[in-house]
């Protein structure tokens, strides 16, 4: 494993820096109400039966691969890097987040979930259908307009139901976590109109790679991984009475989309844009939210 050197500038102005956004998604962490369940009133039962299961997991993986002293100690220092970068909610969103959302999911209906991802930042611009989302006037990347309806299961068309988008630029940056890009860039929140109807006018964005210089790009590059994850839009969409649908939407035929790192896409989830004469290109999806 490769070691990392703590002293390297925390902040680098303009540059996007592991420590950077690892600082701005633990900020994000601890305060936004949607990681609720940080608070999560947990049993001693429960507690001893799910810890005692991860350190029995960690044990039978030394004993099978007969882990030495100088591996252990070089893990320790690596888990240390990974908290002082603040890269936990980072590297567990991407190596973990999926089988927890694989378990929520199996109780649900309706449009399928995915990962929430560490990105995510409430209180954005609200917007009523049609809607563009706030960017830069120099904001590089295809025109992509974003349609479709939000229904209940029984396909009754849901107004008023509220589309939280949020994605990352032409880069694979997040406004919030990389520097130089305003607050509430390519973030919105969309009402859908009396038909249940939304169009969200923005850019395309670019794949997303893990930051190469923190600790879980260490880690990623020692194992001869891959850092990425497939171009998305991130969504929470929801209704009054109904169950919010945590989710991201994929493009058919982009990079990455049968490898993505964090294992969060479905093949429920994949858009299918057609070119528009006017370079826009054009994207419907529809949502179904069932009953809360
Ligand atoms: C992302 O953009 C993301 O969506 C997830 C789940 C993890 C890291 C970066
Ligand atoms: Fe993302």
């Amino acid at each position: 494993m490769s070691t990392l050197d703590r002293t390297d500038e925390l902040v680098t102005p303009l540059t996007a820096t592991a420590a950077a956004s690892g600082a701005q998604a633990s900020a994000s962490f601890r305060t936004n109400e949607v990681y609720s369940g940080a608070t999560a009133d947990v049993s001693t039962e429960r507690v001893h039966t799910v810890a005692r299961a991860v350190l029995k997991a960690v044990h039978a993986v030394i004993e099978e691969h007969e882990v030495s002293y100088p591996e252990f100690q070089a893990a320790k220092k690596w888990l240390m890097d990974v908290g002082e970068f603040g890269e936990w909610p980072l590297f567990l969103d991407v190596f973990v987040e999926h089988a927890v959302e694989e378990v929520a999911s199996k109780a649900q209906h309706g449009t399928k979930g995915t990962i929430l991802g560490p990105y995510y930042l409430p209180g954005q611009a609200q917007l009523a259908s049609p809607a563009t989302l706030p960017s830069r006037a120099e904001e590089v990347g295809t025109p992509l307009l974003f349609t479709g309806r939000v229904t209940d299961l029984d396909g009754n068309p849901l107004a008023g139901a509220t589309l939280d988008i949020w994605h990352a630029d032409s880069d694979g940056l997040y406004s919030g976590f990389a520097p130089g890009i305003p607050d509430g860039n390519l973030r919105g929140v969309v009402s859908t109109d009396a038909d249940g109807r939304f169009e969200i006018h923005t850019i395309e964005p670019a794949p997303y790679q893990i930051p190469t210089d923190g600790p879980t790009g260490a880690l990623i590059r020692a194992a001869g991984w891959s850092a990425w994850r497939p171009a998305h839009l991130h969504l929470l969409v929801g209704a009054p009475g109904h169950r919010t649908v945590t989710t991201q939407l994929y493009f058919a035929g982009g990079e990455h989309l049968e490898n993505d790192v964090a294992e969060a896409t479905k093949p429920e989830l994949v858009l299918n844009p057609v070119q528009t004469p006017s370079g826009e290109r054009v994207a419907e999806y529809d949502f179904v939210l069932e009953r809360a």
